[in-house]
């Protein structure tokens, strides 16, 4: 049976009020609905001018870009959220932390952390066309990674359009502080293992990322083309989680060790409301 769009049908939404809407569900601690769920015409370029959108937005406000992110460049993350497709968000400086400190997971709405290998870059990198090789070739170093995912639905339920409009469900990182010259790693087997409570968790290696980072990185390239964006010299690019997510709040230290980039550990707090 038909139902009636209510008014805050996204039927009725602008790009730009989508993007607010968004913004405002992260500020907030606030779960959505899925847009597509609403609004089935939703596609794929739309969400990319709502994360294009979204991001002007921060900029105004003070944040700096920082680089990319990708998501969903690795079989166990593309069946976990049913959506077999990669896509490309933005980080700015706001998302990054420092190396050992904690996390409120009070500032999150239902926080995950997944291990990831990011790469700074020496060049820029412009699609459309980029090849694996010609990406390897704009990355000056590589480190280790851990990104905090936060997605603004519930659940963690989204289509592509969905995930792409909420920025890929970027929340928090933190870089190893180990940064290797990417000519002395070999980028597609570097591995990983996520231990808590005297237990593993998982073990990947990097080859799980689209068989190779440098693949995860051309095609961020390629995808920004399509609306005209590139990456730049100094950026950081987090090219997509090595295994599934692991839920903040389940464990108060989780360790993400990397072998030769080194050793990330996330501890939660518990935030008082005095703080
Ligand atoms: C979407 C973001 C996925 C990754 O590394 O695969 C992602 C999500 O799982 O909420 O960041
Ligand atoms: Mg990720």
């Amino acid at each position: 049976m038909p139902t009636e769009p209510d008014s805050e049908a996204p039927e009725s939404l602008s790009v730009a009020e989508l993007a607010d809407l968004l913004l405002a569900a992260e500020a907030e601690g606030r779960e959505l609905t899925p847009l597509t769920d609403r609004w089935a015409g939703l596609d794929l370029a739309t969400a990319y001018a709502v994360q294009d959108a979204a991001l002007d937005r921060r900029l105004q406000r003070g944040e700096r870009l920082s680089g990319a992110k990708l998501g969903l460049t690795s079989v166990a993350k593309q069946r976990t959220m049913k959506v077999d497709e990669p896509v490309v968000a933005w980080l700015t400086d706001r998302m990054a932390r420092p190396a050992g400190r904690g996390v409120a997971a009070t500032e999150f709405i239902h926080p995950r952390v997944e291990p990831e290998i990011a790469v700074l870059l020496a060049q820029p990198l412009r699609g459309p066309d980029v090849t694996a090789e010609e990406a390897r070739a704009a990355i000056g170093s590589v480190m280790a990674a851990v990104e905090l995912i936060d997605s603004r639905y519930q659940d963690f339920r989204f289509r592509a359009p969905d995930v792409v409009a909420d920025n890929a469900s970027a929340g928090a990182y933190w870089l190893g502080e180990r940064r290797l010259p990417v000519a002395e790693v070999d980028l597609a087997r570097l591995p990983v293992a996520i231990r808590a409570g005297g237990r593993t968790l998982a073990t990947a290696t990097s080859e799980a990322v689209l068989g190779d980072p440098a693949e995860a990185l051309a095609l961020a390239a390629n995808v920004l083309a399509a609306r005209g964006r590139h990456l730049s010299a100094g950026q950081v690019v987090l090219t997509g989680a090595m295994t599934d997510a692991v839920p903040l709040t389940e464990h108060p230290q989780i360790e993400f060790d990397f072998g030769e980039l080194g050793l990330i550990s996330i501890e939660s707090e518990v935030r008082h409301a005095a703080d």
